[in-house]
């Protein structure tokens, strides 16, 4: 009997990547027994999870059934699909699947402000933490941009939390309650998990479930919310706004940021460089005002903030060339989005691309050609992007960065501007979009030098 009691008490924890291991510590700290399982034969963490667990009741490979019919609930890594065969059968046998967003709000104590889309979360998250805390708030910052949220439970006096949430982590959220909860944008990203667009739009509509209320991008139909009863809605976007909404006005020569038509601060003064940047400060002053912050304190938020690393950001200038480094321009909205965001004039941006393209239809970079003088690829899916530049421009391959940074220096004229944005992930060339990025960088260094 007691051996019975004993096997349904058992955590299963799917997963040795951060996450996982933040489960693991958290389930481990309150004294619960747990069974750890990774999909990957040899997931690169063990040697160092042993080390960290002591004895450890794991398995890897594929998942076994037996295992997770035995556990009282299973505990997923955002990285493993949901819709994974074993997993189903145990969710239809009655077994609760979940993820760490989940272990967090059964403990958190404070408000949750909640920001999803295919772009820019990183920046509007940062952002928004930057502003609560010039606001004089005790806040805490994380999720999908690295510090995984059960270990913000152990800040001590938090008052707002203030989470980056992926389309993979709101897959297993029931329902999330936040304070606030924010679709920033969606467009076509991570097909390889996803059968479509409306599959993905699904996953992302479920950060508004329960939330007090809702902030949505009015030029973006498919961030808008469920309409529901008691619900705050609040709208952004660069076209003028109308009532509950931030956007753009025009006062004589001068451009606004504006709520409801009130101008705010002036559009230059925001530090934030690009157009796309601007609907992304948009996008955080209307998060922070739902989630009651002083208008003032965003405001100076503005003027301070320089934005995050790898994300079209400036890197250097030689010859009349500037240099920036979207690494993190990993779809192609995002890509798309830095192409506009850095206005260009025709025919004046060398674009390097490619790596893997995770199934994405890159036919829409085109609308971008006129802008472009050349293109650079690289990477697994580079000869992809080719073919949708090669009539239209020069297209040249390259077989590392240093070779990549070579050519399209060579291709740029004075007075243009070379952009590292992929519109792909880095995996088959880089640990990742940071590593990306700063090889890009060394090897502009080596050029200009
Ligand atoms: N994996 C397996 N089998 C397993 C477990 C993982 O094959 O059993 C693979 C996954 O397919 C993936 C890798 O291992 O390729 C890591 O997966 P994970 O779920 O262990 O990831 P974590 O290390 O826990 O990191 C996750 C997020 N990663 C993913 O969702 C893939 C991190 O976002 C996030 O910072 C971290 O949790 C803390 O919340 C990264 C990311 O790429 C930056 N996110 C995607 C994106 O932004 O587009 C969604
Ligand atoms: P995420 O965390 O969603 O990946 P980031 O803030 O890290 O978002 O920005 C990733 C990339 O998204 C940037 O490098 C840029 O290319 C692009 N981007 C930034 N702002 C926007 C926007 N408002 N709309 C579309 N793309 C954007």
């Amino acid at each position: 009997m007691s051996g019975i009691i004993a096997q349904s008490n058992i955590i299963v924890i799917i997963g040795m990547g951060v996450t996982g291991r933040s489960v693991a510590r958290h389930l481990r700290a309150r004294g619960k027994a747990f069974v750890w399982l990774d999909t990957r034969a040899a997931p690169p963490a063990l040697a160092e999870i042993q080390q960290e667990f002591g004895e450890l009741n794991f398995e890897l490979g594929e998942l076994q059934l037996d295992t997770l019919m035995a556990a009282s609930e299973i505990i997923l890594s955002p990285g493993v699909p949901a819709a994974t065969p074993a997993l189903r059968a145990a969710e239809q046998a009655g077994i609760p699947v979940i993820g760490d967003i989940d272990l967090f709000l059964r403990e958190a104590k404070a408000p949750v402000v909640a920001i999803t889309g295919s772009n820019a979360k990183s920046t509007v998250t940062t952002l928004v933490g930057e502003m609560a805390v010039a606001s004089g708030r005790q806040v805490a910052v994380g999720g999908n941009l690295g510090v995984p949220v059960l270990e913000l439970l152990q800040e001590a006096g938090t008052d707002l939390y203030v989470l980056e949430l992926s389309s993979f982590q709101l897959e297993t959220v029931q329902r999330l309650n936040a304070d606030v909860a924010c679709i920033l944008n969606i467009s076509e990203d991570h097909m390889d998990r996803y059968d479509s667009l409306a599959h993905y739009h699904r996953a992302k509509q479920r950060v508004y479930y329960g939330a007090r209320a809702a902030v949505y991008n009015r030029e973006d139909p498919l961030t808008a919310p469920p309409q529901a009863g008691g619900v705050k809605y609040f709208s952004f976007g660069l076209n003028p706004p109308d009532r509950h909404g931030f956007g753009l006005v025009r006062d004589r020569d001068e451009e606004y940021l504006a709520f409801e038509f009130k101008p705010l601060i002036a559009a230059r003064r925001v530090r934030l460089a690009g157009r796309h940047n601007l609907a992304n400060a948009l996008a955080a002053l209307a998060i922070g005002y739902a989630a009651g912050l002083p208008m003032a304190a965003m405001l100076s938020t503005l003027e301070t903030f320089a934005g995050l690393p790898h994300r079209c950001q400036w890197v250097a200038e030689h010859e009349g060339v500037a240099w920036y480094n979207d690494s993190k321009g990993t779809n192609v909205g995002a890509t798309l989005a830095a192409l506009n965001g850095l206005q260009p004039e025709a025919g004046k941006i060398v674009l390097i691309a490619g790596g893997v393209g995770k199934g994405a239809d890159f036919s829409p970079l085109q609308a971008a050609a006129a802008g472009l003088r050349a293109v650079v690829v690289i990477g697994a899916d580079g000869d992809k992007i080719a073919r949708v530049f090669e009539p239209l421009l020069p297209v040249l391959r390259a077989d590392s960065m240093a070779a990549a940074v070579q050519l399209a220096g060579q291709q740029a004229e004075s007075g243009d501007r070379v952009l590292l944005s992929p519109a792909c992930a880095s995996f088959d060339m880089f640990k990742g979009f940071e590593d990306r990025g700063r090889q890009f960088e060394q090897a502009v260094r080596e050029v200009i030098a």
